[in-house]
């Protein structure tokens, strides 16, 4: 198997250049996507483990990444937990039951979802006997997913969510505490079923203040990461803010930090010496004609030359209107690189 990622992970990659894989490096901005889109609904792609595959190894195939990421989505906890989701044409989530009550959040389902998953487990296990290349597992993180549960619909504010967490913290909580525990079942089983390293978003972290952060989403990331650290796998926390809030996030304990690309990540490395750091090009930079989209990626590559704890990423994920020969540049320009010392 590809060494790259999981040597990045341990700080051993003494390789002349870093592993490349890019979050949402499978769907829409490929045509190979969109064909397939065509004659199905999102979660009916999800739920189908032989189109799950083929659409997780497309990108594998079209640009060759050091990485495969299941296809699947962070919203596939609360679709088990029956709150209706469905995902619109242009609007992208919805969800039909979305929380109002504190009512609401005691009949949530306790009980294991592992069964109404199954179909990413079986993806894993059809990936597993394709792939030369770590794949990596995924879960949204708890305050995430709870803002999606609350607002029902992609929202710029998370106004709803905050007002919740807000005027009543204990039922917030509650369902934060009833995501973990659902996600710590879930990321497991997909180590059983051969994910390599696991992958946290908490996307929307972002929206958080320091002190929400430490109560919010820092313990419920760190109860996970040390759910994937006792089965001997790698964890990545991502969010969006994690330049600000990287050595928090390092202090939960995972392998590796994914940042944003708020900060140069020389920085974020200078003040971090002992963690992967994963990151960080402006996934705007994408729309750069080649030349300059090439500098960009040097620059980031130049910044951490020879670094053995270092996986080449964007800063959040690909957009839909990319044009796939700007991924395929990027992704070249980084397994061309080599370390001039
Ligand atoms: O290669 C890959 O990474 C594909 C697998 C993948 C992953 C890791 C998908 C497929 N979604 C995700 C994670 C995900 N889903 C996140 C965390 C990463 C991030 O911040 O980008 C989030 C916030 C979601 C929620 C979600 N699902 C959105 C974002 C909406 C918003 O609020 O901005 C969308 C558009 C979806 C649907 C979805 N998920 C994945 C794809 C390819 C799509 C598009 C579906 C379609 O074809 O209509």
């Amino acid at each position: 198997m590809n060494p790259l990622l999981l040597d990045a992970l341990k700080g051993k990659n003494f390789s002349n250049r870093p592993p490349v894989w890019l979050m949402r490096q499978a769907g829409r901005y490929m045509p190979e996507y969109r064909k397939i889109r065509e004659k199905y609904d999102f979660l009916e792609m999800c739920k189908t483990p032989e189109i799950a595959t083929e659409i997780t190894l497309q990108p594998i195939k079209a640009f060759g990444p050091d990485a495969a990421i299941v296809f699947s989505d962070i919203l596939v906890i609360p679709d088990a937990l029956d709150v209706g989701l469905r995902f619109e044409d242009g609007a992208g989530p919805v969800i039909e039951k979305a929380l109002k009550t504190d009512r609401d959040i005691e009949n949530l389902r306790t009980e294991s979802l592992l069964g109404k998953l199954d179909y990413v487990f079986q993806t894993i296990r059809l990936l597993k006997k394709e792939l030369k290349i770590p794949l990596i597992g995924f879960a949204g993180g708890p305050f995430t997913v709870a803002s999606y549960m609350i607002e029902g619909r992609t929202g710029k504010t998370l106004r709803n969510t905050k007002k919740w967490m807000i005027q009543n913290p204990d039922s917030f909580h509650k369902l934060l505490n009833l995501l973990t525990s659902h996600t710590i079942e879930y990321v497991e089983k997909q180590i059983d079923s051969g994910a390599d390293v696991i992958q946290i978003f908490d996307s929307w972290a972002n929206a958080l203040s320091d002190n929400h952060f430490r109560e919010f989403s820092l313990p419920y990331m760190k109860r996970i990461s040390d759910a994937v650290r006792k089965k001997n796998v790698p964890s990545i926390l991502f969010c969006k803010g994690s330049c600000v809030f990287a050595p928090l996030l390092a202090k939960a304990g995972p392998s590796g930090i994914g940042l944003d690309w708020n900060a140069g990540i020389a920085s974020v490395r200078s003040k971090l010496p002992n963690i992967t750091l994963q990151g960080n090009l402006d996934p705007d930079i994408l729309y750069a004609s080649p030349p300059v989209l090439q500098r960009e990626v040097k620059s980031i590559l130049d910044s951490m030359q020879n670094d053995p704890a270092y996986i080449f990423n964007l800063g959040h994920g690909i957009a839909p209107d990319v044009s796939p020969d700007a991924v395929k540049i990027l992704i070249d320009t980084v397994k061309q690189y080599s370390a001039s010392s």
